[in-house]
C-alpha cells in the first residue's frame, strides 16, 4: 500500500509518467511525483508501468520491480532491438492531419499493428479547419472506407477547439497514447483538452530547427473526467517489425473477413487463383485504396 510517509525501504506502489532518458518520473496513488532512477538489473521500463519503489529523498526514489503488463506497446530501436513505449494502454490513438497531407498509408501501418497487438484503435483526423468544399469531399471517401470496416474517425481542430467533445468521451475511463506523424497536432490536441497544461507544440519551438521533433518523450496526463492521455513523440513508433506476411494480410479486416473463403489457405491474395479478396475487390466490397496500400506496406516489409 502506497503512503506519503518517508520511511526509507518501504514500499510504495506508483505509476510511470514520464521517462526522460534515464530518469524516469513516478506518480504514487496521491498524485505525488518523485523523479526516480531504475534498479540496475530490472528490465526497460514503459510509460504506464505500474511499479513498486522505494523513497530515497523527498522527491526522489529507486524503481524496484514493474508489475505485469496488461499490454505493451514497442517500437524498433536502432539497434534491432525492441523498446517499450508505452504499457498497459486500452486505446490507440490515431492521429491525421489534412494539411500536408493525409498519410494513409501510415495509418494503415498503426492499424495493422494495433489489429496485431489487440489493441482498440480510435482515428483522428486533425487540422479540420484547413478542409475546403473540394478537399472535404474527397476526405470524406476516405473516412467512409474506415467506418465501413468498424474504425471510428472523428474530426478535429486543435486550433479552434472542433471535435474536442466526441473526443473527450471516448478518452474517458480509458489510458490512451496519442501518435502518429510529427507536427500533426497531436501535443496541440492534448493542450486543447488540457488548457492549464501547455505543452509545448511546434510553434513555439521553431527556433530549435525545422524537421526536428517537438516532444522527444513519451508522458502521461490525466484527463479531468477519469482516464489517461499518452503525448508520444512524432517517430514512427512502431512500424511492422515482428509481423509476418500474413500477419500483416489479417492486420487488414476486410481481407481478414474474406480470406478463409480463399481457394489456398496460404493465399496471400495478390496472383493466386480463386482469391475471394480478389474477388470482392473487384466487386467493390473492398476499397481498392485500402488493397493497394496493403500491397505497398508488402513492398516497405520486402517480403
Ligand atoms: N491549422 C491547424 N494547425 C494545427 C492544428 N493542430 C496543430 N496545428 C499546428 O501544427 C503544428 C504541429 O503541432 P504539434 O502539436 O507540435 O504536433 P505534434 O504531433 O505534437 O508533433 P511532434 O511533437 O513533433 O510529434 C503546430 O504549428 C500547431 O500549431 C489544427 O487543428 N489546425
Ligand atoms: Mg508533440
Ligand atoms: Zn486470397
Amino acid at each position: 500500500m502506497s503512503n506519503s510517509s518517508q520511511t526509507n525501504n518501504e514500499i510504495l506502489d506508483g505509476r510511470i509518467i514520464a521517462h526522460l532518458g534515464k530518469a524516469l518520473i513516478v506518480e504514487d496513488s496521491a498524485g505525488n511525483t518523485a523523479r526516480c532512477y531504475k534498479r540496475s538489473q530490472l528490465e526497460k521500463p514503459a510509460v504506464g508501468d505500474k511499479v513498486h519503489w522505494i523513497q530515497i529523498d523527498d522527491d526522489a526514489g529507486r524503481v524496484e520491480s514493474i508489475l505485469p503488463r496488461q499490454s505493451l506497446l514497442s517500437r524498433p530501436a536502432k539497434n534491432g532491438k525492441i523498446r517499450p513505449v508505452a504499457a498497459n494502454l486500452d486505446q490507440v490513438v490515431v492521429i491525421i492531419a489534412v494539411k500536408p497531407r493525409i498519410d494513409a498509408l501510415l495509418l494503415d501501418q498503426y492499424l495493422v499493428v494495433c489489429e496485431h497487438q489487440d489493441l482498440t484503435p480510435l482515428i483522428v483526423l486533425n487540422k479540420c479547419d484547413l478542409l475546403d468544399e473540394k478537399s472535404n469531399q474527397k476526405t470524406q471517401l476516405l473516412i467512409d472506407d474506415y467506418t465501413k470496416l468498424g474504425y471510428t474517425v472523428i474530426k478535429t481542430s486543435a486550433l479552434q477547439n472542433d471535435g474536442l467533445t466526441p473526443l473527450i468521451e471516448k478518452l474517458q475511463h480509458k489510458v490512451s497514447i496519442l501518435v502518429g506523424q510529427s507536427g500533426v497536432g497531436k501535443s496541440s490536441i492534448i493542450n486543447a483538452l488540457l488548457p492549464d497544461l501547455s505543452i509545448q507544440t511546434k510553434t513555439l519551438s521553431t527556433a530549435s530547427g525545422l524537421g526536428k521533433h517537438t516532444t522527444t518523450s513519451t508522458s502521461l496526463y490525466k484527463l479531468p473526467g477519469g482516464g489517461d492521455i499518452m503525448d508520444s513523440p512524432g517517430v514512427n513508433i512502431f512500424g511492422l517489425v515482428n509481423i509476418s506476411e500474413h500477419g500483416l494480410a489479417d492486420g487488414y479486416r476486410e481481407i481478414k473477413q474474406y480470406a478463409n473463403q480463399c481457394k489456398y489457405a496460404n493465399c496471400l491474395h495478390i496472383k493466386e487463383p480463386h482469391c475471394e479478396v480478389k474477388a470482392q475487390l473487384e466487386k467493390g466490397n473492398i476499397s481498392d485504396g485500402r488493397y493497394q496500400r496493403y500491397l505497398k506496406l508488402r513492398e516497405k516489409l520486402s517480403y
